[in-house]
C-alpha cells in the first residue's frame, strides 16, 4: 500500500500541531515548513519529532518560508504531497494593522506561490490544496448568521490578504482544474492558542492571578462576540474537504456565541471566581466579587482601528453534506484551557518560590 504524503504550511502553529497529529494517526507521511528562528520554535510539535538519523521517519519539517518562492517550489519538489494544507499565515488580526505589507505577503501573495508551485511542477492532479480560510472575511457582517453564500466585507489588513487568498484559491480550481478547496473557518482556540489571541490570553491571565502572579488583565472590546469552537474539531475537518470527489467551499463553525465578557466569566467560573461588572465601555472594570479586586480593566490600547464585532456560523453544508459536527463544546474548551494554564502557572510558581527568575510576559 503506497503511503499518502502531506505537506503543511504552519505546522508550527496551533492548528499545524493538531493537524500533523490526525494525519500521523491516519497512517500519513507528514511533512512540515518551519520557518528559521532565532529561538526555537517547534513547541508544539517537539513530541512528534523524529531523529533525522532514524530510518522510516514519517514526520519531517523543511526549513521555508511563505514570501520566499524558491524555497516553497524546492519543498514542493522534493515532497510531490497528495495533500497541501496551508495554515501559514500572520494570524493576528490587530498586529496586520501595524504589519499590512508583510501580512499580505505571506497571508495573500503566500497562498499564490503555493498555486504557482503545484503547477510550476505540473502537479495538478496530484496535489489537493486546503486554503486557511476565515470567518473575518465577513467583517461588517451583512447577514445572520453566516454561510457559504454571505457576502464578504473584510475590516483588516489580514481579512483583506485572506480575501485574496480565498479567491486565488478558487480561481486556480476554476482555471487549472486543481483539487483547491477553502475551509472558512471561525475562530478555534485550545491549550495551544497562541498567548496573544483574547481566549488565551484570558485563561492564561486568570490562572496567574489565581497563582497570585500578577493582579489583573487587561482587554480591548469586551463586547466582541465570537462564535469559539475547539481547534481539534476543525482540524478533523479540514482533512475531511480533501477526501471528497469534488472541491468545494465550507463554513466551518458551532453555531454559538458568546462575547468577550461572557468567556471572561466562564473561564473565572472555572478556577471558583464569580465576576462582578462596573462601568462601561473604556471605563469597563471586572472585579472578583468574593474579594472585591479588580482583576479585569480595559486598555484602549487593545481597540483595532476596525472592528469586527459579531460572528456566527452556519456550518449546515458541513454538517448535511460531510456529517461534520463539533464533539467539543464551548464549556468543555474552556475548562480544558483553564486547566492547561493553571499547570503553567503552577510552574512559574514553583519557580518564584524557589526563587529562580520567572519573566514577564504581557501583550
Ligand atoms: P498560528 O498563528 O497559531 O500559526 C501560524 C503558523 O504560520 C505558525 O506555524 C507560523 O510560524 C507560521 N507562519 C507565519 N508566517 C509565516 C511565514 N512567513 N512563512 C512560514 N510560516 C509562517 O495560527 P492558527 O494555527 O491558529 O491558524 C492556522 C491558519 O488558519 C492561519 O492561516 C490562520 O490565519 C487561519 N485561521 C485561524 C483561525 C483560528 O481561529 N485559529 C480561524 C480561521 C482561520 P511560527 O510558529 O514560526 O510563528
Ligand atoms: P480574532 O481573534 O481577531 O477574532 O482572530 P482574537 O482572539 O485576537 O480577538 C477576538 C475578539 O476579542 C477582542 N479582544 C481582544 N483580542 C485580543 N487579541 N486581545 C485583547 O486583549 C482583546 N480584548 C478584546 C478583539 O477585538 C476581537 O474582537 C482570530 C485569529 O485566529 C485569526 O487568524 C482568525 O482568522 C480569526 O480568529 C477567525
Amino acid at each position: 500500500m503506497t503511503i499518502k504524503k502531506a505537506l503543511i504550511t504552519g505546522i508550527t502553529g496551533q492548528d499545524g500541531a493538531y493537524l500533523a497529529e490526525l494525519l500521523l494517526s491516519k497512517g500519513y507521511e507528514v511533512h512540515g515548513i518551519k520557518r528559521r528562528t532565532s529561538l526555537f520554535n517547534t513547541d508544539r510539535i517537539d513530541h512528534l519529532y523524529q531523529d533525522p538519523q532514524q530510518s522510516e521517519r514519517r514526520f519531517i519539517l523543511h526549513h521555508g518560508d511563505m514570501t520566499d518562492s524558491s524555497s516553497l517550489i524546492r519543498i514542493m519538489q522534493q515532497v510531490q504531497p497528495d495533500e497541501l494544507y496551508n495554515l501559514a499565515a500572520q494570524s493576528h488580526v490587530a498586529v496586520s494593522f501595524e504589519e499590512p505589507e508583510y501580512t499580505a505577503d505571506s497571508d495573500g501573495i503566500g497562498t499564490l506561490r503555493l498555486l504557482e508551485a503545484i503547477r510550476i511542477l505540473g502537479l495538478e492532479r496530484k496535489t489537493r490544496f486546503y486554503q486557511a480560510s476565515t470567518s473575518e472575511l465577513y467583517g461588517k457582517v451583512q447577514e445572520v448568521p453566516q454561510s457559504e453564500t454571505t457576502p464578504f466585507s473584510p475590516r483588516s489588513p489580514y481579512a483583506v490578504a485572506k480575501l485574496y487568498a480565498y479567491w486565488i484559491t478558487v480561481n486556480y480550481r476554476e482555471a487549472y482544474g486543481i483539487y483547491a478547496c477553502n475551509g472558512i473557518l471561525f475562530n478555534h482556540e485550545s491549550p495551544r492558542r497562541g498567548e496573544t489571541f483574547v481566549t488565551r490570553k484570558i485563561t492564561r491571565g486568570l490562572a496567574r492571578i489565581k497563582l497570585g502572579l500578577q493582579d489583573r488583565i487587561y482587554l480591548g472590546n469586551l463586547d466582541a462576540r465570537r462564535d469559539w469552537g475547539h481547534a481539534k474539531d476543525y482540524v478533523r475537518m479540514q482533512w475531511m474537504m480533501l477526501q471528497q470527489d469534488a472541491p468545494e467551499d465550507f463554513v466551518i463553525a458551532t453555531g454559538h456565541q458568546y462575547s468577550v465578557r461572557d468567556f471572561v466569566a466562564a473561564a473565572a467560573a472555572e478556577v471558583g471566581i464569580r465576576m462582578r461588572w462596573e462601568g462601561a465601555g473604556q471605563l469597563e472594570q471586572g472585579f472578583d466579587e468574593a474579594t472585591g479586586a479588580c482583576i479585569v480593566a480595559v486598555d484602549p490600547r487593545y481597540f483595532r482601528p476596525t472592528e469586527v464585532e459579531t460572528l456566527l456560523g452556519d456550518a449546515t453544508k458541513a454538517r448535511e453534506r460531510l456529517g461534520w459536527s463539533p464533539e467539543i463544546s464551548f464549556e468543555a474548551l474552556v475548562a480544558e484551557m483553564m486547566r492547561e494554564d493553571l499547570k503553567e502557572a503552577e510552574k512559574d510558581a514553583l519557580c518564584r518560590r524557589e526563587g529562580f527568575n520567572v519573566a514577564e510576559r504581557h501583550e
